[in-house]
């Protein structure tokens, strides 16, 4: 690149091909085009918002080579540091600015991050299933289609629907307005909340789901043999000492990881799950910044960190948080599910493949109709993902299909307790 290509426009793209989608559009003077994904489940229109009327009009005139410079100007200039909306956007001008450093180049992104230290990227999928039986069966599909690595999640004797568990389309967790599967409504008849059309409200019982994971996750491990790496996710939904106790009757299933089992905003308290068990934790999928990794990779409280390239300012700041966990020999284990778009799963594949300590990527995969709208070059084969070698990142989005699907207002599930007060998820 000559260093004197200029950003001439910087659009906001929203889609919705099953599911809400932002991808940030930034076109330059010599014709070059990047793609960054903006996508925050939930809350798209806060970072297309914040895209449109307060970052594009900063990035035109800007010299598209100077990613760093900009990552500096958009992070330092504002003042108001960090957040999601804010790391969000950030990530989306970062992931475009490296497409189109790339395809300036000629080059893939990995190449320019320091050339492949590895051949693929192992994945894991999601499996589920109301009950263990059909979780089983759920597992056997994806190990079927070559998987080595599976999430598995249940539903819980006495409660209805439970977050993570979509028996009909693997490629979706539950969205909003998402009707349980025939038979398994809430016991109380709760269905979206009191104030008409929002998020779908579950009912959530610690004590239950406490008594049902152990045996569940053993009977996976039974099923599957010693080989195949089992991981399972907590949403967040557990004291301190809940966790500790999960962990300890987890032991002998022999999990890859545990994950997110506290809400880890007051990272002490993952110190007494420490001392109290050996279980391999991952934790950092909601953080945006290396500051919030800090402590927990610091003082080793995790084995795995899941700052998404997205949420957590992009492949520049990624980076940033895969060298400080290097030192602490913590690995990248990044977010990949499917309310990221292909944009941002390409971007973490770039990384992945260039990056010592990264350990796995989140792949639950798409609708056909998403891998229209995105079309790209990296691919899955047999448990293992690569971003391909177009140069950038390898994504090119078709506006035309995309426009096809407009914007629909989408809300993550709010889950409640037994009393009706709301809990963490
Ligand atoms: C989940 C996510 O993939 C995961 O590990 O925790 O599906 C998460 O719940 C969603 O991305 C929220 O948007
Ligand atoms: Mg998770």
């Amino acid at each position: 690149m000559s260093g004197t290509d200029t950003i001439v426009a910087a659009d906001v793209v929203i889609t919705s091909p099953g599911r809400n989608f932002v991808t940030l559009k930034i076109t330059t003077a010599e014709g070059l085009v990047g793609w960054g994904d903006a996508t925050l489940n939930g809350r798209e229109l806060a970072v297309a918002s914040y895209l449109r009327d307060h970052v594009a009009p900063l990035l035109i005139g800007r010299d598209p080579a100077r990613i760093e410079d900009t990552w500096q100007y958009l992070y330092r200039g504002a003042y108001w540091r960090r957040g999601p909306v804010t790391m969000t956007s950030v990530g989306a001008v970062d992931l475009a600015l490296w497409d189109i450093k790339g395809k300036a180049t000629g080059q893939p992104v990995y190449q320019l991050l320091g050339g492949a230290v590895r051949d693929r990227i192992l994945c894991y999928t999601h499996a589920s299933g109301w009950d263990v039986p059909r979780l089983l069966d759920a597992v056997d599909a994806q190990r079927e289609r070559g998987f080595r690595a599976v999430r598995a999640q249940s539903g819980v004797p006495g409660l209805g629907t439970v977050y993570g568990v979509s028996e009909n389309a693997p490629a979706h967790e539950q969205t909003p307005g998402h009707k349980p599967a025939s038979g398994h409504e809430q016991p109380d008849g709760r269905g979206p909340g009191p104030h008409g059309p929002g998020p779908q409200e579950e009912i959530w019982d610690t004590d239950a789901y406490l008594r049902h994971a152990p045996e569940m996750l053993a009977a996976v491990r039974e099923h599957v043999g010693p080989e195949l790496k089992l991981l399972h996710d907590v949403h967040h939904r557990l004291t301190p000492g809940e966790a500790a106790r999960l962990g300890k009757a987890l032991e002998a299933v022999n999990l890859f990881w545990l994950e997110d089992v506290t809400p880890a905003e007051n990272q002490e308290v993952l110190r007494h799950v420490r001392r109290h068990t050996t279980v391999p934790l991952a934790i950092g999928e909601v953080f945006n910044t290396v500051w919030e990794c800090q402590t927990l990779i610091t003082e080793q409280l995790i084995d795995f960190v899941r700052t998404c390239v997205t949420h957590a300012g992009g492949i520049s700041h990624l980076r940033r948080i895969a060298a400080l966990a290097e030192l602490w020999q913590v690995r990248l284990g990044p977010h990949g599910p499917s309310d990221i778009s292909p944009v941002a799963l390409g971007a973490s594949l770039h990384v992945g493949l260039s990056t010592p300590n990264f350990a796995i990527q989140e792949y639950m995969g798409y609708e056909p109709v998403v891998h229209e709208v995105f079309r790209h070059a990296w691919s899955y084969e047999d448990g293992h993902l690569h971003p391909g070698d177009e140069p950038g990142l390898g994504i090119e989005v078709d506006e035309a299909l995309a426009a096809r699907f407009p914007y629909e207002p989408a809300y993550l599930p709010v889950a409640r307790r037994r009393d009706g007060s709301i809990t963490d998820w």
